[in-house]
């Protein structure tokens, strides 16, 4: 008899959908979306609708692996599985534990640096045990911010929250502005809500560089020019303010340094804006106006604008709309960046980083993730001898490509990936350990697109020899001897551990309830946690649904209200009102002569970043992989046509691509998408043109601030 089995897709989605399994004769042999999950809507995205090819591929690891070849010898053409040789488990456990040993020994525990990020968002497979294992350790700790660390503290800096208007209420909204956020790529479960709004007459407006999908079918595209948003924030506020259109009500009693908002926007006139974002005074007038008036209104602000030098800035300006014309107050209105900030799980349970303590009397050093080229190469007291990479794929993702893989490739340094393929980062490993897959492992899910938080259950054994995160390091902690009890804990009691939490709407949920109702929505009718100290969320707790989280103000800000004037900025050494200031690198920095171009290095709206490139039913979906998309102006000016071998170059890198001549980006922009290095010309992908540069908050990474030139490729 088939059965269905209740799933959470872990990987790095904002849409977090319930996934129904069915079993037979303990094989998967279909899966769906939920359609009882209100977000998921019995549907899923092309490439997990096709997961079955994923688990059940061939290429999955399933044995550990011992190196046998020099490292990065499996390039094209060569089976990655020659590079290595079958060992046991004991003699991967046993190898990995008496290398560490001997370099803890020799050079600290801080030599070693474990590397993950976005391969699983399960609250246990993404981030415990293994915290565990290595704040135990004593190794270095990676600074987490090759996503949406800028966004995330320029939203904060505003609202003091990762908190927005829920998928749902998008349905209700009359003026929708998708800004930087691929929906219809990215997000795709948010859109039969926009659709719902339209149906009912609401507009949908995009601002982004690069025509996506979302772009094309939405009402109005404004291509603008990259790294600009704060300066066309400023300029649509200028138009708000001068205009009298925002709301005096909400904008006195629940935000603070208005007046310093009001003197800073008269510096962007119209015409200054244009100039910098490449839209014209006009564009910009309607923009403002019609935000402003054609209630509700509401932006889906998504990563793709804090990818750039001055990315907290320009989240920081966009989050400040919402509070100057008050859609905070409407249902179908507000912003939405993320929604994670609600969850408010018990992690540090979870992550023990108190075990630092044990193991080093004091916090571990800090590595930050976006600069690993320079850290294998550079790093000092001590080096690094050993990497230690989950959940991620470096080789490919990584910015600076070429100096991560300078680093990868030194003999001396003992890297151990698992991984459920094998990756581009696998082809510098010297120990590969099997992965299972979320059908293979239980764990807890919570979104960062949505309110809901799910259980998410094993549907089928782990395939071969694979092992989940927790088991992985649950068992290196035993051989290492840790004998302390957090490493011996099972499944069930850390999902209990982290829902034990003083967050109120967490309250009543527990993972037996979880276990029945498979999604339960937070309960905001619990005293919300949004409040800043001494101020308490004046919300009736029959009050169940809608979510409208700053209503009343409530911003767990500092100053308790949405600051237009941030004390916390000036002290960084920031604008503490709001500012704008081009990118180095882009049109207007330093190396513009040379490097004229700005490049997109943009994700696949099929892969999910290096994830599923390497499934040729999933791969075959994107028609523009190994190609840069330009504009005819910028062709024609370098002699380039529709499909001729051009080489994109910088001071950090080249590689060859097809050209793409069409209508995709504006003049001065050139678009390409990321991949596995492995199936690009020279075993290389478009990091080799993104730079280690942070932005201005958050330490980020800056891939979407990148000078270039393209010329015709003479072989
Ligand atoms: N299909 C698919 N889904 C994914 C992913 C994937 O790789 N593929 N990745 C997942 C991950 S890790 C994340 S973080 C989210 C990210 O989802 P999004 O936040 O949507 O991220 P991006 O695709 O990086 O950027 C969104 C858009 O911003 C545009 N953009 C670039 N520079 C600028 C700029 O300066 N200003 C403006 N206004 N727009 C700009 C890009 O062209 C892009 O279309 O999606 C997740 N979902
Ligand atoms: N040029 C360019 N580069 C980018 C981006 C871009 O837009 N352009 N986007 C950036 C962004 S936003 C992000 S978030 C990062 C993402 O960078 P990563 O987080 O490294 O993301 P993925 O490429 O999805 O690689 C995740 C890997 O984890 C593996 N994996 C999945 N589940 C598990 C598991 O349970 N256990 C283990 N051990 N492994 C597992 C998958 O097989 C996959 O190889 O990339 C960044 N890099
Ligand atoms: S990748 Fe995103 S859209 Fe696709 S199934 Fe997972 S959560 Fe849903
Ligand atoms: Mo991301």
């Amino acid at each position: 008899m088939p059965t269905a089995v209740h799933a959470a897709c872990p990987h790095d989605c904002p849409d977090a959908c319930g996934v129904l399994i069915t079993i037979e004769d303990g094989r998967a042999t279909k899966i769906q979306g939920d359609p009882a999950h209100p977000v998921t809507r019995g549907f899923l995205c092309a490439k997990v609708a096709k997961y079955l090819d994923r688990v059940y591929s061939p290429d999955r690891v399933l044995y550990p692996m011992r190196r046998v070849a020099p490292k990065g010898t499996c390039g094209p053409g060569t089976p990655a599985q020659q590079a290595f040789e079958r060992i046991s488990w004991d003699q991967a456990l046993d190898e990995i534990t008496r290398r560490l040993r001997r370099i803890i020994a020799q050079s600290g525990p801080e030599s070693i640096l474990p590397y993950s990020y976005g391969g699983n968002l399960g609250a246990l497979n993404g981030a415990s045990m293994d915290r565990r294992f290595f704040h135990r350790l004593g190794a270095s700790q990676l600074e987490r911010t090759i996503c949406s660390s800028a966004g995330e503290e320029g939203l904060k800096s505003v609202i003091g929250v990762k908190l927005g208007t829920e998928p749902e209420q998008f349905a209700h909204s009359r003026y929708i502005i998708a800004w930087g956020a691929n929906i219809h790529g990215n997000n795709v479960h948010l859109w039969p809500f926009i659709e719902e709004a339209r149906r009912r007459g609401a507009k949908l407006v995009v601002i982004d560089p690069y025509k996506t999908r979302t772009a094309k079918f939405a009402d109005w595209h404004l291509p603008i020019n990259p790294g600009t948003d704060a300066a066309l924030a400023l300029g649509m506020m200028h138009v708000i303010i001068n205009d009298g259109l925002h709301d005096t009500g909400y904008v006195s009693r629940h935000t603070v340094g208005f007046d310093a908002l009001k003197a800073r926007v008269q510096d962007y006139p119209l015409e200054k804006v244009a100039h910098w974002t490449g839209i014209s005074a006009a564009d910009i007038r309607r923009l403002a106006t019609e935000y402003a008036t054609g209630r509700p209104s509401v932006i889906r602000v998504n990563y793709g604008i804090q990818r750039s030098e001055r990315g907290g800035m320009a989240m920081r300006a966009v989050a400040m709309l919402p509070c100057l014309i008050g859609s905070w107050k409407e249902i179908g209105g507000g912003l939405q960046l993320s929604t994670s900030g609600a969850f408010g799980l018990n992690k540090t349970a979870l992550e023990m980083p108190e075990l630092m303590q044990k193991a080093l009397g004091r916090p571990a050093r800090v590595v930050n993730m976006v600069q690993l080229g320079h850290a294998l190469n550079s790093l000092d007291a001590p080096p690094l001898q050993a990497l230690f990479v989950y959940n991620s794929n470096p080789a490919a993702i990584c910015p600076n490509h070429n100096q991560v893989i300078r680093g990868l490739r030194r003999p001396d340094l003992f890297t151990v990936v698992h991984e459920q393929f094998f990756t581009d980062t696998t082809d510098y490993a010297d120990i590969v350990l099997p992965a299972t897959t979320f059908f293979e492992h239980k764990d807890l899910q919570a979104a960062y697109g949505h309110y809901y938080l799910q259980v998410s259950n094993q549907a089928i054994e782990p395939l071969g020899e694979c092992r989940s995160n927790v088991d992985l390091f649950r068992t290196l902690a035993q051989r290492m001897g840790f004998e302390d009890e957090c490493f011996r804990e099972t499944v069930d009691a850390m999902i209990d551990r982290v829902l034990d939490s003083p967050n109120p709407w967490l309250k009543g949920i527990t993972r037996d309830r979880l276990e029945h109702e498979d999604h339960i929505r937070l309960d905001f009718s619990n005293d919300g946690g949004t409040a800043a100290p001494g101020r308490p969320a004046e919300r009736s707790s029959a009050e169940v649904a809608p979510f409208l989280p700053f209503a009343e103000g409530n911003f767990p800000t500092p100053s308790g209200k949405a600051e237009f004037y941030s004390e916390a900025l000036k002290r960084q050494g920031l604008n503490p009102v709001v500012a704008f200031t081009p990118p180095d690198e882009s049109r207007h920095g330093a190396h513009a002569a040379a490097f004229p171009l700005e490049l997109l290095a943009r994700k696949s709206d099929n892969h999910l970043n290096s994830t599923f490139a390497n499934l040729p039913s999933v791969r075959k979906l994107e028609p523009t992989l190994g190609m840069i998309e330009m504009h005819a102006t910028d062709a024609d000016a370098r002699g380039i046509r529709d499909g001729d071998r051009v080489r994109a170059f910088n001071p950090r890198g080249e590689i060859v691509l097809q050209a793409r001549v069409n209508r995709s980006v504006p003049p001065g922009v050139v678009a390409a998408r990321l991949d596995w290095a492995r199936f690009g010309p020279g075993s290389r992908n478009i990091n080799v043109l993104t730079s280690e540069k942070l932005t201005d908050m958050g330490n980020a990474a800056t891939f979407y601030s990148v000078s270039v030139e393209v010329e015709l490729f003479r072989a």
